[in-house]
């Protein structure tokens, strides 16, 4: 009988062991730590750690934080001579205490504004209100908060300017404002304009122009957030590709801000994120309450895959990728446009497990190092 090797039987066993703890180990953030940051928007609950084991996820996995509502005027601004930073600090403190880059998320939007600040009327109006809104918000988290949505989703699905309470007081030259305002009252910060769809090129051309001309004006622009809500086959690779390579030739940094990828049909063919689309539910339109099928678990891990082999190419220009949610069960995806569908557009499930998804990302960098 042949006898077992023992220094050969050792050899094995360190190198199985070091394979299972590498395993182990490995996180989003550690495996792109020389890439770019991972982010996660955080919820309220999050944001105050009222469940210890996603809280041990959040902090394992991510290095970038983005504050998924409270941030937005109608929760931080309520009346006009009242401000709540309550939440706010919380969240900036959250991100300090766990040395992740802290993204404050949005200044400027047309959705979810406080009542009174629909009802401002002009111009005069609107720059005193913009004036005071960024400049204090701004100021307090000075050199705290590393980097901000100055402007959010200016602009229709064309590439020309939305409607809203800005534009119609002051048109297109609030953009320059905002970041104007934004850049005197923190001017180390990172500025970025965030919009969806920005794969389409007639919506990229729009923010093109609309960086250019707010940069013309004597704006400061860091950076492009894509909001990267997409499909399980749109955008294309290309469209994708195009858009960093033309948002990085303006000489901003290009982030990707709320990434996640729905597996729901959609009857209307609707693509990115207008909160304004509402849509009464059909059984139908809820193909997968339990489970997700493997096959579609497939082809959500190849997706990602695609995608994450396209942004390390191009990690020259990211500065940032960031998930919108941590786990499939509180995706903003289970309530739009049909409310009460069960989605998987994130990389760990309802119960806080991995996903295919989510190794085929890890497996990308495990691969090369
Ligand atoms: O995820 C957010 C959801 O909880 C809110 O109900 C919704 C309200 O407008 O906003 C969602 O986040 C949006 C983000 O702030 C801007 N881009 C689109 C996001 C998804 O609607």
């Amino acid at each position: 009988m042949k006898l077992i090797n023992p220094y050969l039987l050792a050899i094995t066993t360190m190198f199985v062991m070091s394979c299972t703890s590498k395993k182990e180990v490995s996180s989003l953030k550690d495996s792109y730590k020389n890439d770019f940051y991972i982010g996660t928007a955080l919820s309220a609950d999050q944001i105050e750690e009222k469940d210890a084991k996603v809280d041990s996820l959040i902090r394992k996995e991510f290095n970038a934080i983005t504050s998924e509502n409270i941030m937005k005027s109608m929760f931080i601004h309520p009346q006009k001579d009242k401000y709540d930073f309550t939440l706010s600090d919380k969240y900036v403190a959250y991100g300090e205490k766990n040395k992740m880059l802290i993204h404050g998320h949005t200044l400027i939007w047309h959705s979810q504004l406080a009542p009174w600040m629909e009802q401002i009327k002009d111009s005069t109006e609107m720059k005193a209100f913009m004036k005071d809104h960024i400049t204090t918000i701004v100021s307090k988290y000075k050199g705290r908060i590393n980097s901000w949505d100055v402007v959010n989703e200016a602009l229709n699905d064309d590439g020309t300017l939305r409607k809203s309470v800005f534009s119609n007081t002051l048109g297109e030259n609030f953009l320059v404002d905002a970041f104007k305002l934004a850049a005197a009252a923190d001017p180390k910060v990172d500025l970025y304009y965030n919009d969806y769809n920005l794969e389409d090129p007639a919506k990229r051309e729009g923010a093109i122009n609309l960086v250019k001309k707010i940069k013309a004006a004597g704006g400061k622009v860091d950076g492009i957030g894509s909001q990267a809500h997409w499909k399980l086959n749109s955008p294309s690779l290309e469209e994708i590709e195009k858009t960093i390579l033309d948002f990085s030739a303006l000489g901003v940094k290009v982030a990707f801000t709320e990434l996640d990828i729905t597996v729901l049909p959609n009857p209307w063919d609707l693509k990115g994120a207008d909160v304004n689309q509402k849509f009464e539910g059909n059984p139908k339109m809820n193909p997968y309450p339990e489970k997700l099928p493997d096959s579609i678990q497939d082809k959500l891990a190849q997706r990602y895959a695609d995608i994450f082999k396209l942004l390390l190419k191009h990690k020259d220009k990211i500065s940032r990728v960031t998930f919108w949610g941590v786990y499939d069960g509180q995706s903003w995806l289970n309530d739009w446009p049909i409310k009460g569908r069960t989605n998987y557009p994130l990389l760990f499930d309802a119960k806080l497990a991995h996903k295919k998804a989510y190794d085929a990302v890890l497996n990308l960098k495990e691969s090369k190092e």
